[in-house]
């Protein structure tokens, strides 16, 4: 999903930065009350989004079971000032979500705008998710998971080889690229997909209306590629294989962790959290036995700790 996402992006900065007019010039042109509205999105800022992804996603599903203790670090374990880069729907920044708002680890956000990266110029990685940890940066979603794991937990060292590893890496390596080919299956779910990443991406007005068109027709496009290359033959098959995979692997427990989420189970929960009200969502749950764990996860996880300014 990541370089498929890349890659869109790359031909939309293209397409924005030669062949449409200049996105100002594109704005004044627009009516009067369309502008008054774009002159409030299209501030340069890095624009906190108001509505935190656990927050958009709580609505639906109603929660049954009892509600089970989050970790939070020992007050001093706890960093003091952690800032997470980002983009709103990129799997490997909602891992690390994951694993912040399940640790009770207050963090602020900075939404990522992919077609300029002008937040993130001060680091020589040009990917996200990047971490901040009282102003040290650190770079890629397992190490940083791993590095804040050994960091508020001393006595529990994330172990190199046992079961929770080995999970983790099937969600890198495996789950995440099923997502995509199943978000930009057809015309309809790649729009609802765009709608929901420029809705909640850091992007000006005029990107927003040529990113979630533009956007949603090439990874339509890249979303078949992405097929080939991972071998996939039906995308909702494959989805629903991984989401019963998963399933299997917690073999009876209620989390691969046992009595309480490990990082595989925040690993897995992370990636689909921001899929899981779109329509592959929706089908995944209604179609697998993935819908109870993931209940579960959400209650385990609770409330964002992400601090809204
Ligand atoms: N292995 C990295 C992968 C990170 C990654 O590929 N992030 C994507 C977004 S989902 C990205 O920043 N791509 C580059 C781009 O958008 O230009 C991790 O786990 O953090």
């Amino acid at each position: 999903m990541a370089r498929a996402q890349g890659l869109a992006f790359h031909l939309l900065r293209r397409a924005l930065s030669s062949s449409t007019p200049k996105p100002r010039l594109l704005v004044q042109s627009i009516t009067p009350s369309i502008s008054s509205y774009t002159h409030h999105q299209s501030s340069s800022r890095p624009r906190p989004i108001s509505l935190a992804l656990a927050g958009a996603l709580s609505f639906s599903v109603a929660i049954s079971t009892a509600a089970l203790a989050k970790e939070p670090p020992s007050p001093d374990l706890l960093p003091r000032n952690v800032v997470l880069y980002q983009y709103e729907a990129c799997p490997f920044c909602n891992k690390v979500k994951a694993f912040l708002d399940y640790h009770d680890i207050p963090y602020e956000v900075v939404e990522v705008n992919p077609l300029s990266k002008k937040e993130i110029k001060w680091s020589e990685y040009k990917k996200v998710p990047i971490l901040t940890v009282d102003g040290d940066p650190l770079v890629d979603s397992s190490d940083i998971i791993e590095k804040l794991s050994n960091r508020i937990h001393p006595e529990e060292p994330v172990l190199v080889d046992d079961e929770g590893k080995k999970w983790r890496r099937w969600v890198d390596d495996h789950l995440v690229h099923v997502l995509s080919p199943n978000i930009y299956r057809n015309t309809s779910e790649a729009l609802e997909s765009f709608e929901y990443i420029t809705s909640h991406g850091n992007f000006s007005f005029t990107e927003r209306l040529t990113v979630k068109y533009a956007g949603a027709a090439a990874m339509y496009f890249v979303s078949k590629n992405l097929k080939k290359k991972y071998n996939i033959t039906d995308e909702r098959a494959a989805l629903y294989e991984a989401a019963e995979t998963w399933v299997d692997a917690l073999d009876g427990r209620n989390f691969l962790g046992g009595s309480k989420p490990n990082l595989a189970d925040l690993a897995v929960f992370g990636v689909l959290r921001p899929i899981r009200h779109l329509r592959a969502g929706r089908d995944m749950v209604d179609n697998t036995h993935i819908g109870e764990w993931y209940t579960r996860m959400e209650t385990a996880v609770g409330e964002s700790s992400r601090i809204m300014s």
